[in-house]
C-alpha cells in the first residue's frame, strides 16, 4: 500500500523540471513587473538593460507574434501589460539571457514611468463603483424575507476571510524546447497541461497541435499551478520560438510570492433565522469576493461558494447574492476548497452569532440542522445517503466528545463567576461539520481519458490526464490497474501526463483526479481483459465470462489455470490480440441550468466531522490547538495511508488559512508579506499536538470508481474549527468573525475586553 514516491522525495531522489541539466545554450528568463498597482505608462526604456552582457533580447507586449491574451474564462487579462498597469506584479517585461544572473541584473535596469492612479483595493468599494467582474449571481430557495419575519430569533453579522498563498515547495516553472518545423516541447509545472497547451499556441499564434506539453509532477499545486502556470509557460515558450533554443523560466520564492494569485478574501453579510427551538428558517448572505485585476477562475469559484452557501446544514429558505469584485491586485486564483471554505466560515459565525442572541449551544444547533438523505440544496439537488449526522454521532461517541467538552464548559463557567478574575490560559473547542460537493461545476470538464499499453513482458504503461503533484493521484491510478488486471502494483508504471498521448485534458483540480482519470484507467483495463477473455475462451472452447484473473494468474470458473498473466500476454500477442486500449469516462447524470440556478452539479457529496480543542495565553494572544479528533467518510478508499495523508495535510493547511497565515497590502497596494519571512504558514509545531482520523468503513460510495470518494479538497474545511475553538477559548464577549485569527489580531481583540 505504500505509495513508493515518499521514498524517493524523503532521499531527495525525485527529479522536478528544474533539477534536469540545463544546456549552455539556453536562455534563462526573468521577469520585469509593474512596481505599481495601477496607473498608464507613459514610458518604458529597456536601453540600458540591453546594455547587460549575456542578455539576449527583451519581450514587451508588442512583441508577441500570437495574441496577448490569457484570459481563462473572460478574455480579460493581457499576458504582459500594454498601455496601464492593474497590479503590482504585474508583467511588464521579460528579459532573455544566458544566465539567469545576467537577466536579473538588466531586470534592475529597466525603468518605467507611470502616470499613478488611486487603486481599488477593498471588494465592498469596487461593487459600489460597479466594478464586477461578471453579473452578480444569486440562488434562493423558497421564501427567505418571509421566514425571516416570522422567526424568533435573527442572527446578523459580517464575516471576513482573508487571502492564502499556495506556498507549493516547487515555484512556477517551464522549461521549453524547440523542436523540428518550429514546434514546441514543454516541460511544465501546470494542473493544466491542455490549458497551457491552448495558451501558449494561442500567444505563440501556433496550432494547438505544434505544442507539446509534459508533465512529470508538480512539487504540490493545490490550485495556484490551475490557470496561473500558463503565464510563464508562455514566456518560457515566446523566448523558444523566438530564439530556436531551450528557454527556461523557473520563479524563486521572493518573484514567485508576490506576482502569482492567492486565495480569495471574502466580505460578506448574512441574516440567519431560526424558530424557537433552534431550526433554521432562513439564510440570507451577500458575499462580496476580492477577484483581483482579472477574472481568471474567480466567477467558478464564487459559483462553488454559492453552492456551499449552507454548508452542511438544511435551511429551507434561501437567498444568497454573490459578487466578484474588481480589485488591483494580483488576480486570485483556485485554491483547495475552491471558495466552499469561504462560504463555509461564514456560515459557521452565522451558527456563532445564532447562539449569542438565542442562547442555544452552538452545538445543539449545529446537530439539529445537519442534512438528512433526501433534504434539498439550494440549487434544486437533494442530498443522496447523506452521512452528516452519521460522522457527528460517530464522533462524539468515538472521542467520548460529550465529557471532552463538559470539562471545558465547567472550567469556563467557574471563571465567569468571578468577573474580572480571567485566568491567563483559557480552553475552548469547536466542530466543524463539512459537506463538498464533488465535480467539477462546469460540468463539461467531468471527462477524463486514459491510455493502457501491455507490453509482451506482461508488464504495463498508463496514461491518463491526471497530474500527480503530492496528493498520490499516480499511486491510486496504479493500485487501479493493477486490481484489475490482477497483477502485482509494481508491474504498473505511470507515464507522465503528456498532451500528445492523452489530449484535451481536464485541470488536475476539483478532488476528482482519481475519480475520473482512475474511472477511465480501469475502462481500458477492463477492454483489454475483455479481448484476453475471448481470446482464451476459443482456446478453451468455453465463455469469455468464465474468465477472471487474480495475482498473475489466470481463473476459470474459480479455478487457477496453468497460464500465468505473462503467458497469456505473449500468447494473445502472438495471436495479434490488441494489448492497448484508450477509454473516455465521462460522469453520468450532472446538469445544469444557469437560467434558473438549478440542477445536478456534483455526482455525490462527502461528508465529515472534526473536533478542535485549543488553548489560548490571554496575556499574550498565542495560542496552542491541542487536538483534532476527525471523522471522515471516504466511502471504500483506494488508498487508507494516501488519503490519511490528504486529511491530515488538508486540514492543516485549512488551520494556517484562518489562523496565522496574513497576506497584507499597503494602502498602495503593494503586498507587505509576500516573503518567506513575514508570511508564517503552519509547521509542524503549530499542528495540532495530537490529530486522530478516523473514517467510516462501511460506505460504498457507488459514484466513483470502486466504491471510492475523492478526497483532495473536504477535509480543508476542517481548519474552520479551529478558528472557533481560539475564539472560545479567547473568552471575548464582543462577537467578531474575522479570519484570520493571528496572535497580533487576538491580542488587540482581548485588550479591547478590558
Ligand atoms: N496534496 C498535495 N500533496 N499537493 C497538492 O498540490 N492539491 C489539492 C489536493 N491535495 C494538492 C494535494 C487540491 S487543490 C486538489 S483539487 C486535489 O489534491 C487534486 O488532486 P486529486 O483530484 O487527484 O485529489
Ligand atoms: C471546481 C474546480 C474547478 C472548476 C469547477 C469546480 C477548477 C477549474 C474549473 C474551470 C472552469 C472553466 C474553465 C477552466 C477551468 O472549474 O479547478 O479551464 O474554462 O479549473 O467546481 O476545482
Ligand atoms: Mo484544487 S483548488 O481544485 O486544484
Amino acid at each position: 500500500m505504500i505509495n513508493p514516491d515518499s521514498t524517493y522525495h524523503v532521499m531527495g531522489l525525485t527529479r522536478y523540471v528544474d533539477d534536469r541539466d540545463f544546456p549552455a545554450r539556453g536562455l534563462h528568463c526573468v521577469v520585469f513587473f509593474s512596481p505599481l498597482a495601477k496607473g498608464k505608462i507613459r514610458d518604458l526604456d529597456t536601453s540600458a538593460a540591453r546594455e547587460v552582457p549575456g542578455v539576449a533580447f527583451i519581450l514587451t507586449a508588442k512583441d508577441i507574434p500570437g495574441e496577448n491574451q490569457i484570459g481563462g474564462i473572460i478574455q480579460d487579462e493581457v499576458l504582459l501589460a500594454e498601455d496601464e498597469v492593474n497590479f503590482v506584479g504585474m508583467p511588464v517585461a521579460v528579459v532573455y539571457a544566458w544566465t539567469e544572473d545576467a537577466a536579473r541584473e538588466a531586470v534592475g535596469r529597466i525603468k518605467i514611468n507611470i502616470a499613478e492612479e488611486t487603486p481599488v483595493l477593498d471588494p465592498r468599494e469596487a461593487y459600489n463603483r460597479n466594478e464586477l467582474i461578471a453579473p452578480v449571481r444569486t440562488f434562493t430557495l423558497g421564501d427567505a424575507e418571509q421566514a425571516i419575519a416570522s422567526a424568533a430569533y435573527v442572527a446578523k453579522g459580517q464575516a471576513e476571510s482573508g487571502a492564502q498563498e499556495h506556498f507549493y515547495l516547487e515555484g512556477q516553472v517551464t522549461v521549453a524546447t524547440p523542436s523540428e518545423e518550429g514546434n514546441l516541447h514543454l516541460s511544465s509545472g501546470t494542473q493544466a497541461p491542455t490549458s497551457v497547451q491552448r495558451c501558449v499556441a494561442k500567444v505563440c499564434g501556433l496550432a494547438m497541435n505544434r505544442i507539446e506539453v509534459d508533465v512529470r509532477r508538480l512539487g504540490g499545486g493545490f490550485g495556484g499551478k490551475e490557470i496561473q502556470a500558463n503565464t510563464w509557460a508562455c514566456f518560457a515558450a515566446l523566448g523558444a520560438q523566438k530564439s530556436g533554443v531551450p528557454c527556461r523560466m523557473v520563479l524563486r520564492r521572493s518573484d514567485d510570492m508576490p506576482a502569482t494569485g492567492k486565495r480569495h478574501p471574502y466580505s460578506s453579510d448574512f441574516t440567519l433565522a431560526l424558530d424557537g427551538e433552534g431550526k433554521f428558517l432562513a439564510f440570507k448572505v451577500m458575499y462580496y469576493q476580492n477577484a483581483g485585476a482579472a477574472a481568471d477562475l474567480s466567477t467558478c469559484i464564487l459559483e462553488r461558494t454559492l453552492f456551499h452557501a449552507t454548508a452542511s446544514y438544511y435551511v429551507p429558505n434561501v437567498h444568497a447574492t454573490a459578487a466578484s469584485c474588481r480589485t488591483n491586485i494580483t488576480p486570485n486564483t483556485a485554491f483547495r476548497g475552491f471558495g466552499g471554505p469561504q462560504a463555509m466560515f461564514v456560515f459557521e459565525a452565522a451558527i456563532r452569532e445564532a447562539s449569542r442572541i438565542s442562547g442555544i449551544c452552538v452545538e445543539t444547533l449545529q446537530r439539529k440542522n445537519l442534512l438528512k438523505t433526501g433534504d434539498c440544496f439550494a440549487y434544486g439537488m437533494a442530498a443522496e445517503d447523506a452521512q452528516a449526522q452519521r460522522c457527528w454521532d460517530r464522533a462524539y461517541e468515538h472521542y467520548d466528545l460529550q465529557k471532552r467538552m463538559r470539562a471545558i464548559d465547567d472550567a469556563q463557567r467557574k471563571e465567569k463567576k468571578t468577573p474580572g478574575q480571567l485566568s491567563r490560559y483559557g480552553r475552548g473547542y469547536a466542530l466543524m461539520p463539512v459537506c463538498f460537493g464533488i465535480s467539477f461545476t462546469t460540468i463539461f470538464l467531468n471527462q477524463a481519458r486514459a491510455h493502457v499499453h501491455v507490453y509482451t513482458d506482461g508488464s504495463v504503461g498508463v496514461s491518463t490526464g491526471a497530474v500527480e503533484m503530492g496528493q498520490g493521484v499516480n499511486h491510486k491510478i496504479r493500485e487501479l490497474v493493477a486490481d484489475s488486471l490482477g497483477i502485482a502494483p509494481g508491474r504498473v508504471k505511470l507515464e507522465s501526463t503528456n498532451t500528445t498521448r492523452v489530449s484535451n485534458t481536464s485541470p488536475t483540480a476539483a478532488s476528482s483526479g482519481s475519480d475520473l482519470n482512475g474511472a477511465a484507467a480501469r475502462m481500458a483495463c477492463e477492454m483489454i481483459k475483455e479481448r484476453l477473455f475471448k481470446f482464451m475462451a476459443d482456446e478453451y472452447q468455453c465463455a469469455p465470462e468464465d474468465f477472471s484473473l487474480r495475482q498473475g494468474r489466470l481463473y476459470r470458473e474459480g479455478k487457477a489455470c496453468e497460464v500465468g498473466w505473462e503467458d497469456l500476454v505473449i500468447q494473445a500477442y502472438c495471436s495479434r490480440v490488441q494489448l492497448s486500449a484508450e477509454a473516455h469516462y465521462s460522469t453520468p447524470d450532472l446538469h445544469f441550468d444557469k437560467s434558473v440556478e438549478k440542477g445536478r452539479p456534483f455526482a455525490y457529496h462527502t461528508y465529515g466531522t472534526a473536533y478542535f480543542e485549543a488553548e489560548v495565553d490571554r496575556l499574550l494572544g498565542t495560542y496552542r490547538i491541542e487536538n483534532a479528533y476527525v471523522v471522515h467518510d471516504l466511502g471504500r478508499s483506494i488508498n487508507p495511508l494516501i488519503d490519511l495523508g490528504q486529511v491530515e495535510g488538508g486540514m492543516v493547511q485549512g488551520i494556517g488559512w484562518l489562523t496565522m497565515e496574513e497576506m497584507r497590502y499597503d494602502e498602495t497596494g503593494r503586498p507587505l508579506t509576500a516573503t518567506a519571512g513575514t508570511y508564517k504558514i503552519p509547521d509542524i509545531s503549530s499542528a495540532p499536538l495530537d490529530m486522530k482520523v478516523q473514517f467510516l468503513e462501511d460506505i460504498y460510495n457507488d459514484k466513483a470508481v470502486k466504491g471510492s470518494k475523492a478526497v483532495g479538497e473536504p477535509p480543508f474545511m476542517y481548519g474552520i474549527g479551529a478558528f472557533f475553538a481560539i475564539k472560545m477559548a479567547a473568552g471575548c464577549e464582543k462577537p467578531s468573525y474575522c479570519a484570520p485569527i493571528t496572535p497580533e489580531r487576538l491580542f488587540g481583540e482581548l485588550r479591547e475586553e478590558v
